[in-house]
């Protein structure tokens, strides 16, 4: 069969078949498809070397049982996942996710994204990803810190900073890296600090690793619109979610000169008309762990919590979700044209259903797809890595430069390569095409493996 179209039709089916009951690594994987039939066009050798055949089979999948013994002594039972993707650029690299809703399905569709994301980066990192069915939420720290034991117990022999080097995601942040850290060092005797990144600052930690994320879907909307020479300075914003990158995508858009006005969390959002207050919002969510109505409770008229409901319905110029996959949907995307939004930066992995995007697209909204505009923290992660590797510190403003060149980079890359295949302003097909040519590139390189 030689159309390129017709092949990856009968692959993406043969893919749906192979891997039952996995919809979020489908939808990943018919989205990187969908903008590949020209590349397999262009470059016969590829579709030669069974690429995309082996690119969607991980090259190694972990599950493992996780026990740990609650405050009362009551016994639970979790399950672990690593799943190390692709290395042909690099350690396998990606975040862990503790929620209830990870499953294996869940662990390939983040996974998948990866490979894409940090060969992006340029930095020499590889995909993988992991994770737990462990709710952190309303756990103890000492609950917490024997899950992170308990699960390490068994990552262990499976991670290393030259084979597969972990992160943060959702449920996972600074206190959680520190017990996974602590359990590493402890089994192996090593002081290995590039094992994971994300550590605090003081033991191995790199600057801005806590922004990255927030602050680099700032700076790629910033790019965006600097295309359509407009400027995020004055301009107001929704961002959804109140976790590691919402706080720090408020932070920067404030930074900047923007307004942004609402946040949320799964039991509903905030909209504050005065623009968030950062201070309280940060002392609420990470200092006590609350909820976002408390926000709403505490911070006086200007702002109310809306339970159950979502930010889009806020009339902004740009748009962060920041919180979790499919959470805008087609009805979102239409409100958000409708109120005059000109840009939609992914903070979060792949956020926006499929019909959104291209409602999106089709407005002539910039859409910044996530494994380009999130890739900030990973790509501050490397910089943590070759810090580790060099027993050395970089100052904040050091890895701040370097972090708004790699996302000015990023975006230069999909604005190009969207424009060399036909699709100019169309950032989808140009981040999965690069992402994809840099990979392919290394793997037809390095043979049948
Ligand atoms: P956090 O755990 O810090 O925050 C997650 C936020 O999203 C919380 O406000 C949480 O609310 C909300 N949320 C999570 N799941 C759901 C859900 N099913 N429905 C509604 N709200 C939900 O995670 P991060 O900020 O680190 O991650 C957010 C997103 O960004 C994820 O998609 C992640 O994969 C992506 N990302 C993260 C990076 C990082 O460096 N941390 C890097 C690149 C991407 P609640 O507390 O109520 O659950
Ligand atoms: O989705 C992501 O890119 C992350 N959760 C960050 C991964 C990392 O290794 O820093």
């Amino acid at each position: 069969m030689t159309d390129p179209k017709q092949r990856l039709d009968v692959l993406r089916a043969d893919i749906e078949r192979r891997n039952p009951a996995q919809p979020e690594f489908h939808q990943a994987v018919r989205e990187v498809l969908d903008t590949l039939a020209p590349v397999f066009a262009a470059r016969p050798e590829y579709a030669e070397a069974g690429l995309v055949e082996r690119l969607v089979e991980p090259e190694r999948q972990i599950i493992f049982r996780v026990p740990w013994t609650d405050d009362r002594g009551r016994v639970h039972v979790n399950r672990g996942y690593r799943v190390e993707f692709n290395s042909a650029l690099g350690p396998y690299k990606g975040g862990l996710r503790f929620h209830p809703s990870v499953d294996i399905g869940v662990v390939k569709f983040l996974g998948f994204e990866q490979i894409f994301k940090n060969a992006l980066t340029g930095l020499g990192i590889g995909g993988g990803k992991g994770g737990s069915d462990f709710d952190p939420h309303g756990r103890s720290d000492a609950e917490v810190m024997r899950f992170c034991q308990s699960f390490m117990t068994e990552l262990y022999r499976h991670i290393g900073e030259h084979t597969d080097v972990p992160a943060g995601d959702i449920g996972v942040g600074g206190r959680e890296i520190g017990y996974l850290f602590g359990q590493y060092r402890r089994i192996t005797n090593r002081w290995e600090a590039g094992v994971l990144t994300g550590k605090g600052q003081g033991w191995g930690g790199s600057e801005i690793r806590p922004e990255a994320t927030g602050y680099g879907s700032v700076l790629f909307a910033g790019e965006m619109l600097a295309v359509k020479g407009v400027s995020l300075d004055g301009l107001t914003a929704v961002v959804s979610g109140s976790g590691n990158v919402a706080l720090y995508t408020v932070e920067k858009l404030q930074q900047l000169g923007a307004n942004p006005l609402t946040c949320s969390d799964s039991q509903g959002y905030v909209v504050d008309d005065k623009g968030i207050d950062l201070a309280l919002l940060r002392q609420i969510k990470e200092v006590e762990r609350g909820r976002v109505s408390e926000y709403a409770a505490r911070r006086g008229p200007s702002a109310r919590f809306v339970p159950g409901g979502r930010v889009w319905e806020v009339p902004a110029d740009v748009a962060f979700p920041s919180a979790t996959q499919n959470e805008l949907g087609a009805d979102d995307a239409r409100a958000l044209i409708a109120n005059g939004v000109k840009a939609v930066s992914e903070g979060a992995n792949m956020p926006t259903t499929p019909e959104a995007v291209h409602l999106f697209q089709a407005a002539g909204v910039a859409f910044g797809p996530g494994k380009a505009a999130n890739a900030g923290g990973v790509a501050v992660s490397a910089l943590e890595m070759s810090q580790n590797a060099g027993r050395s510190a970089w100052s904040r403003d050091r890895v701040e430069d370097e972090l708004a060149g790699i996302m000015r980079e990023i975006h230069r890359v999909a604005y190009e390569t969207a424009a060399r295949y036909d699709a100019p302003g169309d950032y989808v097909t140009g981040a999965n095409i690069a992402g994809f040519e840099r990979v392919a590139d290394a793997m037809l390189a390095q043979g049948v493996i």
